[in-house]
């Protein structure tokens, strides 16, 4: 299988994880979304998925996948162990909206092509947009999920799941674009714990064949 993606996309980031967890190796290939006008845009690229968005992961017989949590979905059912989602009914859904709070209400609003739309068509300033950035980030995104977040060593208990697959690349981007999350002490907890296993580590933008200083 091929991943294609981009060493700080956190969608990315999230399927680098959950492959991982689940010691399924990959072939890397890189999709720079900031050279060339954002090798995203390329119609080679475009081809392989119609968004324009990474990740995208493509199947031994050229059969594509793409959104993250889609991806995920996929792994977890032709690789079922270790489970992503708890098996118990209730547990399972808390999980689930812990990880679509991040996945689906914060990521989209502070994505790339967003903030470039803020800056570039509508004529905000960089304070403006890092503002905007803040605030989805926090009020409207990571706060709500500390108090989601019942806790254990990952955000659910003392297994890994898709809540700490998403939750862990949110809070790499909250310190990459300087964000204090000090007051988040469940996220805090989490991530340090996850910062001590070599799924999460292995996964780390900075560990990728395409990363930059
Ligand atoms: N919902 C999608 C989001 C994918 C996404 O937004 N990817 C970002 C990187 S994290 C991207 O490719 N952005 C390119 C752009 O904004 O032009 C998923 O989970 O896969």
């Amino acid at each position: 299988m091929k991943l294609y993606g981009y060493f700080r996309s956190s969608a990315a980031y999230r399927v680098r994880i959950a492959l991982n967890l689940k010691g399924i190796e990959v072939e890397q290939v890189g999709v720079h979304l900031l050279k060339d006008g954002g090798q995203q845009h390329q119609p080679s690229f475009r081809a392989r998925n119609p968004q324009g968005l990474v990740p995208a992961l493509e199947l031994d017989d050229g059969t594509i996948l793409t959104q993250s949590l889609a991806i995920i979905d996929y792994l977890d059912s032709i690789h079922p162990e270790p489970r992503l989602v708890p098996a118990e009914p209730v547990l399972a859904a808390k999980t689930r909206a812990a990880a679509f709070a991040i996945a689906c209400d914060i990521h989209p609003l502070n994505n790339l092509r967003v903030l470039g739309y803020l800056k570039g068509p509508l004529g905000r300033s960089q304070a403006e947009v890092d503002e905007w950035y803040r605030h989805w980030l926090l009020q409207g995104g990571l706060e709500p999920v500390e108090a989601m977040i019942e806790g254990g060593r990952f955000c659910f208990g003392d297994q890994p799941s898709l809540a700490d697959i998403c939750l862990i690349p949110q809070v790499f981007n909250a310190r990459r674009y300087k964000v204090d999350i000090s007051h988040l002490k469940k996220i805090e907890a989490v991530d340090a714990h996850c910062k001590t296993l070599p799924a999460f580590l292995a996964a780390h933008p900075l560990r990728q064949p395409d990363a930059e200083p």
